[in-house]
């Protein structure tokens, strides 16, 4: 009863072969424990949990022009493309809980196989559009944007078990937010494709209402497509969102990182979101996991209707003594 009766559905990806650091797996059943399915349907949604996509093995899986784990990691993508499809299918919005980032391959893939061109806001403190080839870790979490767009295709070379995979994203339906960790290639290729982009600094110079402003000004200026949200959990600062495998310090304050979900849920046009990055084994402590895990779930519930003001049902009435 908050700006519209949402109908969400979860899919939990705990993918980590993208990156090195065990625990991201956790991310999916940490953020459910949370109470994210209760809460939702707590502010009016109705809620589907798909549960956790079952990743097939992978018997050896060399690197790949120096992509780690590629043959895992594509056949995952596959796997997760098929289930967002399947979500989109049912009329819902994807929700998919990483996991890390690899997986917005699948996600991104499966929800624009389903609902054509999209917008993707991409909310984190690293560009993720590394190619293999300018890739200094050879980790695909840093690599999922270059896979999908269009403008990239000729730079990637052929990888095991991503034949599947065709680029769905225009360079000019993308929007970054909260950058400071960008490599050297990766800038270049933000420049060269004239990506728009709020780094930290923009952050600083505009603020973050003047930001959502000009991301909603150059998504809709060509049209109003479906809006794919990628949320890295390490967009925000760590000393909010310190549980995650990559931190980078200078990050969006929780106010920030919850007023880009309001902004969103206000266009009316959020389909598919992802919540990636979520590592509970890189927490120095309880309290360090459950501010992450929480910051996580309230950004997930301001996708979905929740506003600060507060709320009430449309049948409210005070009671009578
Ligand atoms: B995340 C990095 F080199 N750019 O490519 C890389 F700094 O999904 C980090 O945003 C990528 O957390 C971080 O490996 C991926 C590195
Ligand atoms: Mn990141
Ligand atoms: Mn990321
Ligand atoms: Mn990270």
């Amino acid at each position: 009863f908050t700006r519209g009766h949402h109908s969400v559905g979860i899919v939990g990806a705990p993918s980590w072969k993208g990156q090195p650091r065990a625990g991201v797996e956790e991310g999916p059943d940490l953020i459910r424990g949370a109470g994210l399915v209760e809460k939702l349907k707590g502010q009016g949604c109705t809620v589907k949990d798909y549960g956790n996509v079952p990743f097939d093995e992978v018997a050896s899986d060399e690197p790949v022009h120096g992509v780690k784990r590629p043959r895992a990691v594509g056949r995952a993508n596959e796997q997760l493309s098929n289930a967002v499809a399947r979500v989109k299918r049912d009329g819902h919005t994807s929700v998919m809980l990483g996991g890390d980032h690899s997986l917005a391959i699948g996600s991104i893939h499966g929800h624009a196989s389903c609902r054509g061109e999209l917008s993707v806001v991409w909310v984190d403190a690293h560009a993720d559009i590394n190619t293999p080839l300018t890739s200094p870790t050879g980790n695909i979490h840093g690599q999922p944007m270059s896979y999908l767009i269009h403008e990239l295709h000729s730079k990637i070379p052929t990888i095991p078990n991503f034949s599947w995979l065709t680029p769905c994203v225009r360079a000019k339906d993308l929007v970054y937010i909260g950058l400071r960790d960008v490599d050297p290639g990766e800038h270049f290729i933000l420049k060269n494709l004239n990506i728009k982009m709020f780094s930290m600094t923009e952050v600083d110079r505009l603020g973050i209402a003047k930001v959502m402003e000009q991301t909603c000004d150059h998504l809709f200026s060509r049209g109003k497509k479906p809006i794919h949200l990628s949320y890295d959990i390490d967009a925000l600062d760590p000393s909010i969102a310190p549980a995650t495998g990559t931190p980078v310090t200078g990050g969006l304050t929780y106010r920030e990182g919850i007023y880009i979900t309001e902004l969103i849920c206000q266009t009316g046009l959020l389909s598919a979101v992802d919540m990636v990055e979520v590592n509970p084994k890189r927490g120095g402590s309880d309290a360090e996991i459950s501010s992450t895990v929480t910051t996580a779930v309230d950004l997930l519930l301001g996708c979905f209707g929740r506003v600060r003001e507060g709320s009430h049902p449309p049948d409210y009435h005070v009671p009578k003594p």
